[in-house]
């Protein structure tokens, strides 16, 4: 496998940085407990989730879908945000300008604090009316009633989530790629790269002239396109490049970031 670059190679440039935008995927709740999409732990009794959360599956068997929602939604549900959460809300005050993109339904980066989010394939607290349109937030487990339907007009709820072979919200979708065209740092964290469009946000980023950093247990398709590569566990690495980003900017308060960053970085520390 491909070694790890160093974070101390990599610190000056994020002393430098001012735009830095993060991707994130599975692997970074995987430390939190929740089974990723494609690992072993990944499948749902004999079905997997290509197969499932698709909208053909919903229209043939409502019930068969929702109750694998509702067996992630228990699942998730006493899940707590891990250090690679925690580390990522931290950045909103450490860099002027900081976004994070997830593909993630399971809310854990919200519980940890993010604000400056963009939630790319929906929320898996939140359902939709299939009729009406409306979405609202339920976030009782387990579903007293298997399929849900909507309380205000009785037809049938589903998943706020964009499903494969579904289009993603057009202008989060052309935000997304705004941010990742504009920033001089990507990260692309715990994601095996493959599901489009998400996968193209690094690309596009790295085609921008950005320095690209994959964070991620294996390699994957952005291996040889990040200029930095770390192999291994979200929850480990990322605080580690925190503690090495605040040691810099302790040391080095008249960098690029400001006096200002600096004690605001600190204040995140307390
Ligand atoms: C669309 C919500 C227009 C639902 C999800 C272009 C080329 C090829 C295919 C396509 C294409 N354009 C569209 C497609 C089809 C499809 C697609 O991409 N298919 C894939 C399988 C090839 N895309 C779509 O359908 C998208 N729609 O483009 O609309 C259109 C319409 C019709 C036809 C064509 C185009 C919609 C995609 C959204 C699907 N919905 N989720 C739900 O969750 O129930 S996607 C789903 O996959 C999750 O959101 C998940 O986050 C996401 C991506 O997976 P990963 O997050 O990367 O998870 P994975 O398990 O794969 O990897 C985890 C990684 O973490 C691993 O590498 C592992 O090593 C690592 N890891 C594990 N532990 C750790 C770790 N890393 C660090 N630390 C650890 N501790």
């Amino acid at each position: 496998m491909k070694s790890s670059s160093s974070i101390e190679d990599l610190i000056p440039h994020l002393l430098q940085a001012k735009k830095v935008v993060v991707l994130t995927g599975a692997g970074v709740s995987a430390e939190s407990g929740i089974p990723t999409f494609r690992g072993r732990d990944g499948l749902w009794k004999k079905y997997r989730a290509e197969e499932l959360a698709t909208p053909y599956a919903f229209i043939s068997n409502p019930r068969l879908v929702w109750e694998w929602y509702d067996w992630r939604r228990q699942l998730i549900a006493d899940k707590q945000p891990n250090p690679a959460h925690l580390t990522l809300a931290k950045w909103e005050n450490i860099f002027p300008s900081f976004w994070l993109i997830t593909q993630n339904i399971d809310g854990l980066h919200q519980q940890a604090g993010s604000r400056r989010l963009l939630e790319l394939h929906g929320n898996i607290w939140k359902m939709r009316c299939v009729d009406e349109g409306t979405v609202f937030e339920n976030r009782t487990t387990p579903l007293p009633e298997i399929p849900p339907h909507c309380p205000d007009c009785g037809g049938l709820l589903r998943p706020h989530v964009v499903w494969f072979g579904e289009s993603l919200d057009s202008s989060l979708l052309s935000e997304a790629f705004r941010l990742s065209h504009e920033c001089e740092v990507m990260f692309s964290i715990g994601t095996s790269a493959i599901v489009q469009p998400a996968a193209s946000l690094p690309v596009a980023a790295a085609e921008n002239g950005a320095l690209l950093i994959e964070i991620n247990a294996e390699p994957t398709p952005l291996a040889s396109v990040a200029q930095f590569n770390f192999y291994g566990r979200a929850g480990e690495i990322l605080p580690q490049i925190h503690q090495a980003l605040l040691q810099a900017l302790e040391k080095n308060s008249s960098a690029s970031l400001g006096k200002n960053r600096t004690t605001k970085a600190r204040k995140t520390e307390k």
